[in-house]
Formats: structure tokens, sequence, C-alpha cells
């Protein structure tokens, strides 16, 4: 049995253009989605605005400012050791509308500078296509991903970075998280949709139609075949995965109802998507996915099911945070929780945010994922998510995050040894970043500290934490030392 990482294994950090780029207006930059985005924290919802309004404090609009700052960032990940650097593309540098007739060429060279520092350093980009960021007018116009010209016109954005950036990146990533709108109706967000006027989408709502969830992500996975298709004719050697929101779902009970849920938990959280995207097809349970979903059946249209089938990604990625439990028991249902994370678990702790740690269950799901699919895995995200305090002398001592990076990577060495081909790794937010949940900074995942506060106050200072010596020696030592 095999116990070690692979002698190439790709160790790094992921990071995300709108959560660290800043520049938001910049060298022709258009709106995203994400620059309409209000900074909330643990306890104040992030707010959608209709249009970016004068006067309010928009978290992305200068966040770390990785965008000016990139060499000296990509030098500090060099210095870790890391052999990949996940990011992603900021869409509207590229196409600051969408749908403008031709590329923004300040935005095509910004990120040819960006892939030249990775290669200059040995690192090997992973690229995310869309994260979280799709242009603000496609949203406006057209009412983003439930509109299926959408589709042509991410395909006219690939072909510009396959073509563009050909020998610079292999591997590639069509859609962040693409199953985070299956999960709840706000979750359409993510498909660039707008709220209505004197409306907004709630995170916390787990009823709703989401008819329109599932007909704009049918769009978004035959955006994504028809990419994977048009990047392996443009080079072979691509690499393009898909990229899941990852999350073990156990029941909370052993009850045959509770097992059942626990099923069908993973079927919608992972499986739904996962099977589009791996095996080119819907699974057997789609329809009574959308059954419990509260959705009509996704429209296909003649030639749907042939593009889904040639456009079957290289490889499973997905981000792993934490578990959840389900119970079909009242009595469960009314306990601790929320609506992201189902029930609380009395077996494991939870962070500072809430959100449930559990190393284990990062074991058993690359276990699922990878006996189901059969196809190379890379765990792009993972992290914890707290606040850090600076001593006088300048030291940042986060043994909290070294632990739970410490007990992940144990629980990725035991899949491993379990038979899982697992490629890569690379934790979230390898620097300080602005979260995506509540737009705070003090949410760090970073082995980078980056002097900012939650209202844009610091000198954007970066400082070597504990974690990043310590995370330096993992890499060196090819996961050995812990
Ligand atoms: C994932 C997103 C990332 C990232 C991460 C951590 O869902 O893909 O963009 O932000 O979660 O979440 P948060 O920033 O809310 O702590």
């Amino acid at each position: 049995m095999k116990t070690t990482f692979p002698e190439n294994f790709l160790w790094g950090g992921a990071t995300a253009a709108n959560q660290c780029e800043g520049a938001w207006d910049q060298d022709g930059k258009g709106v995203s989605m994400a620059d309409i985005q209000t900074a909330g924290d643990k306890t104040t919802p992030r707010i959608v605005t209709p249009q970016v309004q004068p006067g309010v404090f928009y978290p992305s609009h200068q966040a770390i400012e990785h965008y000016q700052r990139y060499e000296e960032d990509i030098r500090l990940f060099a210095e870790m050791g890391f052999k990949l650097y996940r990011m992603s593309i900021a869409w509207t540098r590229i196409y600051p509308n969408g749908d403008d007739a031709a590329p923004n060429p300040a935005g095509v060279e910004h990120y040819r500078k960006v892939f030249e520092t990775c290669k200059k350093y040995g690192i090997e980009p992973l690229v995310t296509i869309s994260h979280y960021e799709m242009p603000y007018q496609l949203a406006k116009k057209y009412n983003g991903w439930l509109d299926r010209r959408c589709i042509d016109f991410y395909l006219n954005y690939c072909r510009t970075l396959f073509t563009e950036y050909k020998g610079l990146v292999k591997y590639w990533l069509t859609f962040n998280e693409i199953n985070c709108s299956t999960l709840f109706p706000g979750g359409k967000m993510m498909l660039g949709v707008l709220p209505k006027e004197g409306q907004q989408f709630l995170f916390s709502a787990s009823s709703g139609d989401m008819t329109e969830n599932f007909q704009g992500l049918h769009h978004q996975f035959l955006a994504s075949a028809l990419a994977v298709k048009l990047g392996h004719e443009i080079d072979p050697q691509y690499q393009i995965g898909c990229m899941i929101a990852g999350t073990m779902a156990y029941p909370r009970t052993c009850s045959p109802a509770d097992i059942l849920l626990a099923q069908q938990t993973m079927e919608v959280g992972s499986y739904y998507c996962g099977d589009v995207q791996v095996r080119g097809a819907y699974p057997a349970f789609a329809e009574r996915v959308w059954q419990l979903k509260n959705s009509k059946p996704v429209v296909m249209q003649p030639g749907d099911a042939e593009i889904l089938k040639a456009g079957k990604v290289d490889f499973y990625s997905f981000s792993y945070y934490s578990s959840s439990c389900v119970s079909e028991d009242p009595q469960y249902a009314k306990t601790g929780g929320n609506m992201t994370f189902g029930l609380g678990n009395p077996y494991i702790q939870q962070s500072d945010w809430g959100w449930p740690i559990d190393a284990t269950g990062l074991r058993t799901y690359l276990n699922e994922i990878y006996s189901r699919y059969q196809i190379p895995v890379m765990v792009v995200e993972n992290g914890l998510g707290q606040d850090d305090k600076v001593e006088a002398d300048g030291a940042i001592h986060d043994p909290y995050r070294i632990e739970y990076l410490r007990a992940h990577i144990k629980a990725m060495k035991a899949a491993i040894g379990d038979g899982v081909d697992l490629r890569g790794y690379t934790s979230w937010g390898c620097i300080d970043l602005v979260s995506a949940s509540t737009g705070e900074m003090a949410k760090r995942y970073g082995f980078i500290y980056v002097d900012r506060d939650n209202s844009g106050n610091g000198t954007l200072e970066r400082s070597r934490k504990d974690s990043f010596y310590w995370y330096k020696k993992v890499i060196a030592s090819n996961g050995e030392e812990l």
C-alpha cells in the first residue's frame, strides 16, 4: 500500500481574481457581478446592489491589489516551493462587457505577464476560467446564464484564453463550484442573475422555485462541454477539469430514512454535476433531483445530449471545507447548523465562522469520488478562515491553521493509500484575501498576511505567518514532514 505523495505531486495555493486583484476599473476592465457586492460579516449578509453605487464600500474594488503586486506575491509563493498556483482570470478584463466583438488587449497582456512570472519561478498555473464574476453587462442585458446566448460569449472568451496562453498554461477549470446553483434558490446569483428591484437573494432561504437555477446550470454544462472540446482542439496537451463544491453528507442517525436522505443529498450536492461533466450525461436520478428541488424538468434542445457527451472533463477537482449532517427526524431538523452545512454533528468542532472541521470527511469524499469516476482528482480549495494577531515584533503565530491543514493533508495521504489517484492540492487563499461569503478581510486563510482590515484600511504590506514556514517544509519533504 502506497502511503506517500507521488513524486510529482502538485503542491500549491489558490486565489480568485475578484477576491484579490482589486483594480476593478483599470486598464479597460468592465464591471463584474463581484463588483456590485457590498461587505458583510458573520451576521450581516452581503448585498447585491443594482449597479455600482457611489459612496458604497465594495471590497473587491481594491481587494489586496494583487493586480499590481502579483510579482511580489508569486515570488513569495515560489519561496514556499509552490509547484501549482490556482488563480482565476477576470472575464471582464478580457471581455469588459462579455459580448464585445474583440478582446481588451491590456487584459490579455496582463495575464500573459502573470503566467510568464509563474514560469520564471517554475510554477504551473491552474486557471479557473469563471470564478463567480460574470460580466455585469451579461447579467443586465441577457439575464446571465438563463439565456443560451451566454454559451457563445463564454466560448469566445475561452477561445481567446486557449489561443493566447497556449504554451503558458496547461491546466484549466471551466467553472468554479458549478454545483452551487443547485443548492438554494439564491444560487442563481452565481448564474449571473440580478435580484429584481427591491429584492435580495437570501442564501439562507432553502425553499423556492429552482427551475431557473437548473436551466441556467444546463447552459453552463453545455458551455463547459464545448469549452473542453475546443480546448483539446486548440492544444491536445490541455487538461481541463470540473470544479465542484465538495462536501460529505452524513446521516444524522442510522434510521434508513436518514441513510436515504444522505445519499440523495450527495446526489444533489456533488453527483448531479459531477456525472454530467465527467460521464457526459445526466444521471438516472436527475428527474428526482428536479422534483426534490422544486424545479421543472430541464429543457434540452436537440443536440444537447451529444454536446455533453463530447465534452467530458479530464480530471475532477473540488473544494473541501466541511461535512454536514442530514436527518428526516424533526428533532434534529430543529437543532443547530445552518442551511449550507445542514445539521450540527456532535463529533466535530466548528471554526469561528461556524464551519464544521472534518478532515476524515475529506478522505471519505476522495474515496467516494474516485471510486465513482476513476479519473485523476485534485483538491483545489481547502483551508481554515480565521483572524490572526500580529505580535509586537511582527510575527504571526497561527498554530490553528497549521493544525487544520496538517489534518487534511494526512487525510489526503491516507486516501492515496486507499488507492485514490490524487494529483494536486492548492489550499485556499494562500495569501489573505476578501472572503466570498462575507466580504471580510478578517476571515483569513493565508500563509501570507496582508495588512488590510474589513473597512479597507491598512498598508497592504505582506508578511509571512508561521504557517508559511511550515508549508514550505511540507512541500520540500513532499508531505512527509507534517
Ligand atoms: C469557496 C469559493 C472561494 C472561497 C472559499 C472560502 O466556496 O470558491 O471563492 O472564498 O469558498 O469561502 P469564504 O471566502 O466565504 O470563507
